[in-house]
């Protein structure tokens, strides 16, 4: 990168430094005839203290923030209350419009770092050194709903990562499943159409399970394979620190002698990956719908910084050329055991954002963000997303100048003969405002020249043998096999995921009231794997439908055990939320040494009580974190009860506490328990097995699920 000293405004704006009033200068309240208090700056107060002052837009104090200009006491308001309006004119613009898509998302800074260097491989400036590292800001959104919707519908998760770089910004657009819906861009509006709440009614918000939808993707075959993915676990997540990331598309490494590969980009959550059952994501959106925006907030801010390994695939022509697939088609993967991961580099997000609207709201991803070194493919999906997302900004943030806000600004210089426009805030100098120019012979300031050495160049080679002498609108026959890699996925899933599937789809397909829809999605599954069209028939009770006709014959691939969450589960406490259950007289050691471990070994424990306030305990007194009432056991990974036998018989009669034991029970959670709590479980059902044990084997159990207890506790498709 060339290196230019000259301070650029965009990196340090002024929305930076421009904290609210500083508070602690002297004010006094008063309350006024009218009963309104009045938060003012005291007479005898510092009145040269700029912040601490009240002021409209302008900087123009104000002397009262209560009350609005009238003609008379009980008279009407009058038009010249410049105050009043401005207040209102901000007020009633604050919002604007939200994402079409993937409204609803959580962002935070943090950093990357290099920890394999591979410039055999690219010449991005990020890969160069291990031990490089460059900010980073992420957000992980759901898809379907809008921006106040609940984090847990089944949907699929965007992982959204914008690096700043030295050599500009670098933004990784993708999602928590690997492939996609649709092979071409052209069909996003129809998919996206047919997904969100249906047109005429307004509902159902962020869910799937509805006509529309089924009705498109029943008739696009080739979006059977991310249907199989939504409808598993992977639609669930339990946190988004433990989802992995993908960058979906087929992208291309060129290192500095021009040469190209391609490369498919994973994000490992370091955490492992953990969902939630269907019946405990419902109850978790009820209870607390912004649970995953708060899990990923409160770890932050309590230091437990979420982590992901990067890790690459790279292949060449050749090796595609021989796959079963095509590598341009954004509706395969890659399997792991084929190519596989390795991690080059790790992102850490270790900072909240200071304002959710300044940042999350108003970060702009776009796949065209690349640095050079970087490159696309031809996939067709890709190549529709380059265009998209520069032009959504304009509609959501306004402006042209958009890449001005902070949060969306590169770090390293940028300058150019752009000019003017809507909210406009550089200030650029001088009148080279166009190129070529001569004004540096006259002693001016010329402005910014192209760099064919660093610049940014396009990788040059026909490498997917394209005949670009022909203009078409077709599709390449090596798109069509829509189901040898949905079959592959749902074959490489564990009983119990498997079962979970099965079960996704005829929930989903339950609220289809259309009857041909429901059909034609199980005779497109025949394709994908006989016994699991026919479990969603009998979970329907329709009859089997005949098979639909596939445009290419499906192959059997080899499974692959990297697919699959349970085959990788992680039986850890780390970054886990364990509840544990106290009441008065507990004894107050005992709850203390389990705290002690669980944070120990990285993990929160939550103390739940029928009260928060000071509970007389063994030992002493104790305050709960959470009612509950309010803390329902979905909303940890594991539980422990603490009681004593008349506090225990006690709640055996209170519905919360019952459900909180049958809720960890039949989501197939630990439930570690003292003596006196059997007196709530013999109640409520809850059998002993082997994750419902007594205190003392709790660490050697765990919080992993317990999926062998699933048939006991739920009739699964
Ligand atoms: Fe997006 N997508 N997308 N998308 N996408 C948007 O951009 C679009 C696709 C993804 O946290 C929009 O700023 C088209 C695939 C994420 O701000 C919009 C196509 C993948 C986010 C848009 C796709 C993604 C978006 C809406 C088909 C995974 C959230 C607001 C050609 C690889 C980014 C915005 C954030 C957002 C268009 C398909 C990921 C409208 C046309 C495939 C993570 O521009």
């Amino acid at each position: 990168m060339p290196k230019d000293s000259s301070p650029n405004p965009s990196i340090d704006n002024g929305l930076h430094d421009h904290p609210p009033g500083a508070g602690h200068i002297k004010t006094e309240d008063t309350v006024a005839p009218g009963g309104e208090l009045h938060q003012t700056i005291a007479h005898d107060g510092d009145h040269s203290d700029g912040v601490a002052h009240l002021t409209d837009n302008f900087g123009h104090r104000i002397s009262d923030n209560e009350n609005s200009l009238k003609a008379g006491k009980r008279g009407p308001t009058l038009l010249e209350d410049f105050i009043l309006r401005e207040k209102i004119f901000h007020f009633d613009h604050e919002r604007i419009p939200e994402r079409i898509v993937h409204a609803r998302g959580s962002g935070a800074h943090g950093v990357f770092e290099c920890t394999k260097a591979i410039p055999e491989l690219t010449k991005a400036s990020i890969f160069q050194k291990v031990g490089t590292t460059c900010p980073v800001f992420t957000r992980i959104s759901t898809v379907t709903g809008g921006a106040g919707s609940v984090d847990t519908p089944r949907d699929v998760r965007g992982f959204a990562v914008k690096f700043y770089t030295d050599s500009g910004n670098w933004d990784l657009v993708g999602n928590n499943i690997p492939v996609f819906f649709i092979q071409d861009a052209i069909k996003f509006p129809d998919l996206v159409h047919s997904v969100k709440m249906e047109a005429d009614r307004g509902y159902p918000q962020a869910a799937s399970a509805h006509d529309t939808f089924w009705d498109f993707v029943s008739l696009m075959p080739e979006s059977l394979h991310t249907v199989m993915w939504a409808m598993s676990d992977r639609g669930i997540p339990r946190s988004l620190r433990m989802i992995q990331g993908f960058g979906v598309h087929t992208f291309r490494l060129v290192n500095e002698k021009g040469e190209g590969k391609f490369v498919k980009f994973h994000w490992k959550p370091v955490l492992g990956i953990e969902s939630t059952t269907w019946d405990e994501a419902v109850k978790i959106a009820g209870n607390n719908p912004d649970f995953h925006r708060q899990d990923l907030f409160e770890a932050i801010s309590q230091g437990h910084f979420p982590a992901w390994d990067l890790g690459i695939q790279v292949f060449d022509e050749a090796w595609a050329a021989k796959q079963p697939y095509d590598v341009l088609d954004a509706t395969k993967l890659i399997p792991e055991e084929d190519i596989p991961v390795e991690i080059i580099g790790r992102m850490t997000l270790n900072r909240n954002v200071d304002n959710f609207f300044a940042e999350t709201e108003q970060v702009a991803f776009m796949p065209t963000n690349i640095i050079p070194g970087i490159d696309f493919s031809n996939d067709p999906l890709l190549q529709g997303r380059l265009f998209s997302y520069l032009d959504t900004q304009k509609s959501r943030l306004g402006t042209t100048n958009f890449h001005q806000i902070p949060i969306n600004a590169p770090k390293c210089p940028f300058s150019n003969f752009q000019r003017d426009g809507m909210m406009q805030t550089l200030l650029p100098v001088g009148r080279a405002n166009y190129e070529p120019n001569s004004l540096a012979e006259a002693g001016e300031t010329g402005g910014p020249r192209a760099c064919p050495t660093t610049g940014f160049k396009t990788f040059e080679e026909n490498a997917e043998d394209n005949d670009p002498t022909r203009k078409v609108r077709v599709r390449s026959e090596t798109f069509a096999d829509h189901y040898s890699q949905p079959r592959m996925y749902y074959r490489s899933l564990t009983e119990s995921e498997q079962a979970h599937t099965a079960s996704a789809i005829v929930f989903e397909l339950s609220k289809v009231q259309i009857p041909h829809v429901r059909e034609r999605i199980v005779a497109q599954l025949r394709n994908v794997d006989e016994s699991l069209a026919k479990r969603v028939a009998t979970g329907l009770a329709i009859e089997l439908p005949a098979k639909a006709k596939a445009a290419k014959e499906p192959i059997d691939l080899k499974i692959s055990d990297a697919l699959s969450i349970q085959k990788q589960a992680k039986n850890t406490l780390k970054g886990r939320q364990i509840g544990i259950l106290f009441a008065e007289g507990s004894d107050l050691a005992e709850i203390k040494k389990f705290k002690d471990l669980i944070e120990g070994k990285g993990g929160t424990a939550v103390l739940v009580a029928p009260k928060v306030g000071g509970i007389p305990v063994q030992g002493g007194t104790l305050e709960a974190d959470g009612l509950l009432a309010g803390s329902p056991s979905v909303l940890f990974d594991g539980v422990i009860s603490i009681l004593m036998p008349d506090q225990a018989k006690k709640l055996s009669h209170d519905s919360a506490a019952v459900q909180w034991f049958m809720d960890a029970y039949t989501h197939c959670k630990t439930i570690a328990h003292c003596k006196g709590t059997q007196i709530i479980l013999d109640r409520t059902g809850v059998e002993k097995d082997d994750g419902v044990v007594p205190l003392d084997e709790f660490e050697k159990v765990g919080v992993k699920r317990h999926w062998a207890r699933e048939p006991k506790v739920r009739d699964l498709a």
